[in-house]
C-alpha cells in the first residue's frame, strides 16, 4: 500500500470495492477521494485536483441560483481540520487594539451577536486557469481548474465590524490578518505557516462576515466549520476558513498569500508583481460537460450561469459560430449584487461536427468579458470568453 494512502481513504476504497479487488488496483481508477476533504465527492459532481475538488459545470444544471453545499467546490491548501465548536474560540489581538491586549470570542458568543445574511460568491482567483493553456497556449503554474472553482451561497454570521468594535479596535488600525486553524502550508520543504492574508481595515469593516451558516445550515467542515470569513466580491483566498485568530495592526501587514501568491507576475507586471489581488472579475459558464454531444436538428435548451464581482449582471450573449454572431440569452434570476444569475438559450444545431459554445457576460457597470486575458505566470483572474467544446451528431 502506498504510504500516501490514508487509512480513511483505504476504508473508503474497501467499502466501495469488492474485497477481492486489491486496493492498489481500485485506486488506479480516476480519483473519487481527495486527501483531506471529508464530504463525499461523487465523480458525477466533482473532479478531484490534488487536495481540491472542482464542481463539474454540468452538475449545476438542475440546481437553483445557490450552489448546494454538497456540490460546492473545495479548495484546501492542506486538509480539512475537524473542530469541535465547544473548543473553538476566535482570538482578536495586536497593536491595533486599544490597550494592545487580546480578546476572545466563543462560538455561542459570536452567534449571539446581531447576525447578517447575504448571498455571496466564493471564487478561487485561479478559476478558469486551464484556459490560459488550452485557449491561449500559455504556461501557468497552479491547479488547472476549468470553470468550477466557484459557488454562490447564502451566508449568515456576525459582522467582522461588530467583532472588531467589541474587541476595542483603535482608530489608527489599518489592517487585519485573519488566520486559519488548518495545518501549516509547506512549499518545496519550506513551511509558510498557517493560511492567512491581510485585509485592509476599510474592507474589513465594510461588508465582511464571520460566517457560521451556509444555505441555512451550519457550515460544513470542508467549508470552514465552525466559522469562516466571507469577503464579498474578493478572490476566494480572502475568505479564510476555520478562522482561529485575527491580528489587528497599525501598520500594513503581509503574508506569502499577498506577496508571492495572489499578485500578477509576468511580462506585463513589475518584478515584485502587481498590487495584491482583491476583486474578482466577470465570468460565465455553460452547464454542460466539455465535449457534450448534441443531436443535430433538435432544439436544445442550453443553460449556464453568469456573475460579476463589480455589479449585477446586465446581459449574457451566446455565440454558436466562434464569435461571429451573438444572441442574447434569457436571464432566469433577477440580477442582484453578489450572487450568480442563471441563463438559458434555445439552440437547434444543424451542422454536424465539432463546435463550441461561447458565453459572454456584461455587467451593469459595463464590464464585459474580453477575448483574451493578459498572461500572468500563476494564471490568476482568467476572465476571457471561454470556448466550450461540443460535438453535434
Ligand atoms: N484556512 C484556510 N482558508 C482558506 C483556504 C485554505 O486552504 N485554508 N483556501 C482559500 C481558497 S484559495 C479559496 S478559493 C477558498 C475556497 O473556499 P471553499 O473551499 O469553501 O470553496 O477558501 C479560502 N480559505
Ligand atoms: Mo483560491
Amino acid at each position: 500500500m502506498s504510504p500516501a494512502l490514508h487509512r480513511r481513504d483505504l476504508l473508503r476504497l474497501l467499502a466501495a470495492a469488492p474485497l477481492s479487488v486489491p486496493p492498489v488496483l481500485a485506486s488506479a481508477s480516476p480519483a473519487t477521494a481527495a486527501p483531506g476533504i471529508l464530504k463525499p465527492l461523487p465523480p458525477e459532481v466533482f473532479t478531484i485536483r490534488g487536495t481540491n475538488a472542482e464542481t463539474r459545470q454540468e452538475a449545476l444544471r438542475d440546481t437553483g441560483p445557490l450552489t448546494p453545499a454538497d456540490r460546492f467546490f473545495v479548495r484546501n491548501h492542506t486538509s480539512t481540520p475537524v473542530i469541535d465548536e465547544r473548543d473553538w474560540k476566535l482570538t482578536v489581538w495586536g497593536g491595533g487594539l486599544r490597550g494592545g491586549g487580546s480578546v476572545e470570542f466563543g462560538y455561542g458568543q459570536l452567534r449571539s451577536l446581531p447576525s447578517v445574511t447575504r448571498t455571496a460568491v466564493v471564487e478561487c482567483a485561479g478559476n478558469g486557469r486551464s484556459f490560459f493553456t488550452t485557449q491561449q497556449g500559455e504556461r501557468v503554474t497552479g491547479t488547472p481548474w476549468t470553470l468550477g472553482a466557484v459557488g454562490a451561497a447564502r451566508w449568515r454570521g456576525a459582522r467582522l465590524r461588530d467583532v472588531l468594535e467589541r474587541a476595542g479596535v483603535s482608530p489608527s488600525a489599518v489592517s487585519v490578518l485573519p488566520r486559519g486553524l488548518d495545518d501549516p502550508f509547506t512549499v518545496d520543504g519550506v513551511d509558510l505557516g498557517r493560511v492567512r492574508r491581510p485585509l485592509p481595515i476599510a474592507k474589513a469593516v465594510d461588508d465582511v462576515i464571520l460566517a457560521y451558516e451556509m444555505n441555512g445550515e451550519p457550515l460544513p467542515p470542508d467549508h470552514g466549520f465552525p466559522v469562516r470569513l466571507i469577503v464579498p466580491s474578493w478572490i476566494g483566498i480572502a475568505s479564510v476558513k476555520w478562522v482561529g485568530d485575527i491580528e489587528v495592526a497599525e501598520a500594513p501587514q503581509s503574508s506569502p498569500w499577498d506577496t508571492r501568491f495572489y499578485r500578477l507576475f509576468g511580462a506585463g507586471y513589475p518584478p515584485e508583481g502587481s498590487s495584491p489581488l482583491s476583486r474578482q472579475t466577470v465570468k460565465s459558464l455553460v452547464e454542460l460537460e466539455s465535449g457534450a454531444v448534441l443531436e443535430a436538428g433538435r432544439r436544445h435548451r442550453i443553460t449556464g450561469r453568469a456573475w460579476s464581482a463589480h455589479a449585477p449582471v446586465d446581459r449574457v450573449e451566446v455565440s454558436t459560430d466562434s464569435g461571429t454572431t451573438w444572441r442574447a440569452a434569457r436571464l432566469c434570476d433577477p440580477p442582484a449584487r453578489g450572487g450568480q444569475t442563471r441563463w438559458t438559450l434555445p439552440w437547434r444545431p444543424e451542422r454536424t461536427g465539432p463546435g463550441a459554445l461561447l458565453a459572454r457576460t456584461t455587467d451593469r457597470a459595463g464590464n464585459t468579458q474580453p477575448e483574451r486575458t493578459v498572461h500572468n505566470t500563476q494564471g490568476y483572474l482568467f476572465d476571457a470568453v471561454v470556448r466550450h467544446p461540443v460535438t453535434v451528431v
